[in-house]
């Protein structure tokens, strides 16, 4: 477990101090009718309990109820659910309620939902609470999902590989699937569950048409048969051009009839297969991926006819909108937008446009896509990156609650105020049948899956936000920290602060002032300021940073690339006046001189220095708080990551001196005091 594998469930023997209260509360386990879903949940809260309370705790089926009980199920398996005070109704279809209660005489504890999953939901939110450190004795939670797809975009190729994965190869064995069922797709089901995490897409959505196939349509029922009492529902990433691509059309033109048919016997064909599919994910005409483009036709025309073949099953078509393809005149940033709004309100009903969180690319920092606010007829599903493409990759630690945060937070102000991005998501704003988010996994056959300790605390913030929106980083990091090592408080509060602050470190040694797009080309793991050879204008540092002689910075103003008038005029008054906006986006929406005075007084250009050294100090702090948290975690994980954190700490000093060396050169002027000219 040192190694870990067991990520944040890890049910530790509970401290003398706190069993017997446990014990009195978990005498045993009361179970009505039995089905695929409830037998996972039942094993999940034994095995949990047996390692907590190292003892088995026993499980009866209905009977007479004695103190200690806890009740799991619903009204139909375990009709005495129906009789407690629970107001099951509103909480949906995958909600849930745990609570003490007295039940004729008897203290007990109901886990009760309307549904079998939302049982599964339940048992994990009362592992939670007890991991953490609850009361046994008081509990009364009740939470149901504010956003209704809750997915996992991995990005794995057939062939093992993952496309930006930094934690080995790809989980999915697809030379033993079908037959081979590894453990490991049972854990990651388990760990999705344990943070309401529904649907997982399984291939790369650079896709391969081969996916398609029956051989693979196969192993992808083994494994929605696998993730189906877990609740998790399988979906794949589609080559629009599959049909041709595999030799079975002409062309993949959607205009074509021979097309759509294909594409209809396919669907059924994927669901004869896997009857409760989710659906297709779809990157067309996006850095070099076939799309209807390429038979001049739209982004909907496609659209619709992946949608009309899905339709008849109950599925549904995520499109992304990740598009940037023009000339070097047109800013990137403005792209999306400007393709997909006129055809806002064109998509049939069962298409979601899922767009990133920027409107560039993943960077550690980036106002959100103005898509949110602009597209409002089409229902949205916010992407995020798990996997950390450009923070620092396996190694740095950066914890994305924050950026997570800032993101769903922001004011849109597209119906007034309080529209704000995860309002939107939750279709608050626009209201849409379906609502969804989604973020590329971080997930690999590395031993602790993600790469690193603190990696897997991406994983688990994503979920719990993909389920509540609205909860805060800080929160969610609490419990997992304490589920994740120990809930000894002065560690807690400490790792939770050095993680809440571990993103504005990273942005600060890497891109400060709200530059993006730094990292050198291909890995986009170390810093590339000075590229500007690649064919696309647009994959160029210089591109985004411009800077020269005189100045730096991106101008997205009217007299620059207008990007900013894709916002509402709330969100461009806070942006508009270098001198008056958060300085953390200044460089995204401003050219500004080296001497641009900043609100500290600095120029900018002792400020960048500033900031660069400001992160790299940070560096030097986490390692010396790690170093005084040895007593706190076992020796492997402990050590792994003071290395880490060592590493961070050095690639910090080379991103800060490159940087600087890099625009100290264009600017023709000295580095600030303190900063050693390079030779
Ligand atoms: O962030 C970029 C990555 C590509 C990725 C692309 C996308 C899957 O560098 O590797 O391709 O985004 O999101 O489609």
């Amino acid at each position: 477990d040192e190694d870990g594998y067991d990520l944040w469930l890890r049910y530790l023997p509970l401290a003398q101090t706190r069993l017997k209260d446990v014990e009195d509360c978990v005498r045993a386990f009361v179970f009505g009718a039995e089905n695929p879903t409830l037998t996972v949940a039942r094993d999940e809260l034994e095995r949990a309990f047996f390692a907590m309370l190292v003892k088995c705790v026993p499980v009866r089926e209905g009977g007479g109820i004695s103190d200690g009980a806890v009740l799991v199920g619903t009204p139909d398996s375990l009709p005495v659910i129906a009789d407690l005070d629970l107001s099951l109704p509103e909480l949906g279809k995958e909600g849930y309620r745990v609570r003490s209660l007295i039940h004729e005489g008897k203290r007990v504890t109901a886990i009760a939902a309307n549904t079998d999953i939302g049982v599964l939901y339940g048992c994990f939110a009362f592992l939670r609470h007890i991991q953490t450190g609850g009361d046994p004795a008081r509990i009364d939670i009740s939470s149901a999902p504010k956003v209704e797809l809750r997915l996992l975009n991995h990005w794995d190729n057939l062939d093992g590989s993952v496309e930006r994965g930094y934690a080995g190869f790809s989980i999915w064995d697809w030379w033993t699937l079908p037959d081979y069922v590894n453990r490991r797709y049972i854990d990651y089901a388990r760990a999705n569950a344990s943070i309401g995490i529904n649907g997982t897409v399984l291939n790369n959505v650079n896709a391969a048409p081969e996916i398609l196939t029956e051989a693979y349509l196969a192993k992808a029922a083994r494994l929605a048969d696998i993730f189906r009492p877990y609740g998790l529902k399988v979906f794949l990433s589609v080559n629009f051009a599959s049909p041709s691509a595999l030799g079975e059309t002409a062309t993949s033109d959607p205009a074509d009839p021979a097309v759509q048919a294909w594409w209809k016997d396919k669907a059924s064909e994927v669901y004869r297969w896997i009857p409760d599919f989710g659906g297709f994910l779809v990157k067309a005409n996006s850095e070099g991926q076939p799309g209807p483009g390429d038979y001049d036709r739209s982004h909907a025309d496609g659209a619709n006819m992946l949608a009309d073949a899905l339709a008849p099953h109950g599925g549904i078509l995520i499109w992304r909108a990740f598009v940037y393809a023009s000339d070097a005149g047109t800013d990137r940033a403005t792209e999306a937008l400007n393709e997909f709004k006129p055809l806002d309100g064109t998509f049939r009903n069962n298409v979601l446009l899922q767009v990133k969180n920027g409107p560039i690319d993943f960077q550690p920092r980036e106002p959100f896509s103005p898509i949110f606010g602009q597209i409002t007829k089409t229902p949205l599903v916010m992407e995020f990156q798990i996997t950390k493409e450009y923070l620092g990759q396996a190694t740095h630690l950066a914890y994305l609650g924050p950026v997570f945060e800032e993101v769903l937070k922001f004011d849109t102000h597209a119906r007034g105020p309080g529209s704000t991005v995860s309002e939107i998501v939750k279709g608050k704003t626009f209201p849409h049948p379906v609502t969804g988010i989604a973020a590329v996994a971080n997930i690999g056959t590395d031993r602790d899956w993600t790469g690193g300790t603190f990696n897997q605390a991406n994983w688990y913030v994503f979920g719990r936000m993909a389920w509540d929106p609205d909860e805060t980083a800080a929160a969610i990091a609490e419990d997992w920290v304490k589920m994740t090592f120990t809930c000894e408080p002065g560690f807690v509060s400490t790792v939770v602060e050095m993680m809440m602050r571990s993103p504005e470190t990273l942005v600060n040694y890497m891109m400060p002032f709200g530059l993006h797009h730094q990292v050198a080309t291909g890995h986009h793991y170390g810093p590339g300021p000075w590229v500007s050879e690649l064919d696309r204008p647009e994959w160029n540092p210089t591109y985004y940073n411009r800077a020269d002689k005189d100045g730096i910075g991106f101008n997205r103003l009217a007299d620059g690339s207008n990007a900013i008038a894709q916002y509402s005029p709330e969100v461009q008054a806070l942006f508009a006046d270098p001198h008056a906006l958060d300085e953390r986006y200044l460089l995204w929406f401003h050219h500004v001189s080296w001497d641009f005075p900043l609100s500290s007084g600095k120029t900018l250009w002792q400020g960048l220095a500033e900031r660069y050294d400001a992160g790299v100090a940070e560096t030097a702090r986490m390692i010396d708080i790690w170093d005084q948290q040895r007593a706190h975690v076992d020796g492997q994980r402990f050590a792994q990551i003071r290395t880490f954190l060592e590493i961070q700490h050095r690639e910090a000093q080379w991103w800060r001196d490159a940087c600087l060396a890099y625009f100290s050169a264009v600017a023709q002027r000295p580095l600030p005091e303190g900063h050693k000219q390079p030779a």
